[in-house]
């Protein structure tokens, strides 16, 4: 077992996986009761893994993450409050309200997101990366994704690029052992997940994710890496939401035992046990630590109630859209119709529908097109509200 770090830094350890932990489960109290909206994915039970990365960050490195990122901003630096207020969608929010659970975002801290597109972050982080290199600088930048982004073809293209160009970026896995409902077993022919970049010349290892230390020396060493050598590698942390996936999971998935289990290898607890054991820390100092988390949450709730809702005029602010390239709802700033909904009708049938599935290249010349909302895609077969329970869960 690795060596503690001394008296301030175990303190500081412990000061922010308490004040991630005791803000989550505020947050989850609080999207029972309806103040914060859209999703909510806890972390809690993962606070090693974030807290063991970004203490090994410097200030002038990046980080990118997926969307159960609250602990992440907070551990970078980003005051708990915007983070409550922009779960309660108020201005006073990290993205002004505007993105919500799944898009803290802190340019500042160079938390650089929060995204609801499973592996959507990967090819963002070599990009960040690519900008550090063409600019000289010596930032790097940190993605830390799921084991089910890993399964995405960003996650292959990302590795390629980021091994082929010598990008200053480390990959982290936080591996929780489900995407979603779907185990690893389940979801990943190679269940190894350090080994699943080394085809692409990006080498792994693997780390327990629950004790922060071992996670700070196996960061620390790869962020080296990353640095000195422009070598990116991956590391796959085991860690466990003790949460369901979102806050509307059934987790018919897994057992509570194995909850438990998890549970018994508390991040927080064994830790605060390990300092006050090896003389480190005073029980006194553990106790304050928590006090201190509390009543920086209540103030967080507190502040993010009072902070006001963004005006209704100023809704379509901050959309971005493609100017003149095909079917769209929104080209300017203010609520009338515009262009993209006129041309509704006199767009092919098949684009029509595309549209309003979502789909990117509707609205293009004519032809036989794919159509989701007809043909099926994963939902085949589904009935409605099956297929609406699913959007739930997102
Ligand atoms: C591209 C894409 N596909 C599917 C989804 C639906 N989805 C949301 S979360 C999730 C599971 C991701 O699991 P993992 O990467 O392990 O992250 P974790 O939730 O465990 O933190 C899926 C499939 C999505 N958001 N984006
Ligand atoms: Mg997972």
């Amino acid at each position: 077992m690795a060596k503690l770090p001394d008296a301030s830094t175990c303190y500081e350890l412990l000061r922010q996986m308490a004040l991630i932990r005791r803000f989550e489960e505020e947050a989850g109290r609080q999207y029972q009761r309806a103040k914060a909206g859209g999703f909510l994915h806890l972390a809690i039970g993962e606070e090693a893994t974030i807290v063991g990365t970004t203490s090994v960050m410097r200030e002038e490195d990046y980080l990118i993450g997926a969307y159960r990122t609250h602990g992440h901003a907070i551990a970078r630096g980003t005051d708990p409050k915007r983070v409550m207020a922009e779960l309660f969608g108020r201005v006073d929010g990290t993205s002004g309200g505007r993105g919500g659970s799944m898009h803290v975002f802190d340019h500042e801290r160079r938390f650089m997101g929060g995204y609801g597109i499973v592996g959507g972050s990967l090819p963002i982080a070599a990009g960040i990366a690519l900008a550090s290199d063409y600019r000289s600088e010596d930032s790097v930048t940190v993605a830390m994704f799921g084991d089910g982004a890993s399964n995405t073809g960003n996650f292959g293209e990302t590795m390629n690029l980021a091994a082929l160009w010598k990008l200053p970026v480390f990959f982290l896995v936080e591996n929780n052992l489900y995407g979603m409902g779907t185990s690893v077993e389940r979801h990943s022919a190679q269940t190894d997940l350090s080994k699943k970049a080394e085809g692409y010349g990006v080498s792994g290892e693997r780390v327990d994710g629950m004790d922060v230390i071992a996670v700070r020396e196996g960061v620390a060493e790869g962020i080296r890496k990353a640095r000195e050598e422009r070598r990116p590698t991956l590391l796959e942390a085991f860690t466990y939401r003790y949460r369901g996936h979102s806050a509307a999971d059934p987790e018919v998935y897994r057992e509570r035992e194995e909850v438990e289990e998890w549970r018994e290898k508390d991040p927080i607890e064994t830790f605060a046990k390990r300092c006050i054991e090896e003389g480190v820390l005073g029980e006194r100092e553990v106790q304050e630590v928590r006090d201190k988390a509390e009543q920086e949450v209540l103030a967080a709730v507190e502040f993010a109630d009072a902070s006001p809702e963004p005006p209704l005029d100023t809704l379509y602010e901050s959309l971005y859209v493609l100017e003149g390239e095909g079917w769209y709802a929104v080209d300017e700033r203010s609520p009338e119709p515009h262009r993209g909904e006129r041309e509704e009708e006199s767009m092919p049938e098949a684009a029509r529908e595309l549209a309003e599935a979502g789909a990117a290249y509707a609205g293009q010349p004519d032809g036989p097109r794919p159509n989701p909302a007809e043909q099926g895609d994963a939902q085949e077969g589904t009935e409605p509200e099956v297929a609406a329970e699913r959007e739930e869960a997102g």
